[in-house]
């Protein structure tokens, strides 16, 4: 029983809608793997967690120092723009919120760019990242997440579209401004909310 006493559980409210499942997507059972290029082959040791931009002092935590963060059970569903979605997931990492609580942020940041190995990147207003339902994972159904998944962390992101749950995540850029990411430069929506179907095309601002 590894401290379950300490374990915050919470149900995205999105898994609780009389619909569940957005417009234009059909339910699957398997976890399949969408990935831009080769899985990278990771080192716990050497690995980093930064958090820079528009903060007073960028912080930088080791593999050690983020695993010791307080720690959160989310179940939410994961809808991938390609139409497949599969609900009822059980993430555990660090909430969003516990993140944020390590800076001091000025009222001028409004979006986070989210860094990724070998260079994926995505860009998420802070209103999304706000939500309860939003952690960065290191595990998925009770297990580590599988190096093609996203290990050692990944984010999650419930209510976007499943190119904004960045695997491999390195670091979290605060900024003012929007700028599109990977896909968002690449003809993806550049907010990409399920419920509206954001799936390509609109890279007005938010
Ligand atoms: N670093 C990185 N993160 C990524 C991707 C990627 O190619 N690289 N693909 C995204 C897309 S398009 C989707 S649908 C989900 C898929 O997650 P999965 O491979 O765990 O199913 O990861 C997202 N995160
Ligand atoms: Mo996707």
């Amino acid at each position: 029983m590894e401290e379950q006493g300490k374990t915050r559980r919470i149900v995205s409210a999105d898994t609780t809608r009389p619909d569940r499942v957005p417009p234009g997507q059909r339910v699957i059972d398997k976890f399949p793997v969408l990935t831009q290029g080769e899985t990278p082959h990771i080192d716990a040791e050497k690995w980093t967690f930064t958090l820079f931009g528009l903060i007073e002092k960028e912080i930088v935590l080791t593999h050690e120092q983020f695993m010791a963060l307080p720690k959160v059970e989310v179940y939410a569903d994961f809808h991938c723009v390609t139409t497949w979605s599969r609900l009822g997931n059980l993430w555990e990492g660090v909430a969003w919120k516990d993140i944020l609580s390590l800076v001091r942020l000025p009222d001028a940041a409004r979006h986070v760019m989210i860094h990724c190995e070998q260079g994926y990147t995505t860009n998420v207003p802070l209103a999304d990242m706000a939500r309860d339902d939003v952690l960065f994972a290191y595990k998925h159904d009770g297990s580590d997440l599988s190096p093609e998944h996203g290990w050692p962390l990944r984010l999650i992101v419930p209510g976007l579209y499943a190119w904004k749950s960045a695997k491999w995540v390195r670091g979290v850029e605060f900024m003012e401004q929007s700028r599109p990411g990977f896909w968002e430069m690449n003809g993806y929506h550049i907010h990409g909310d399920p419920w509206n179907e954001e799936r390509y095309g609109g890279q007005g601002s938010l």
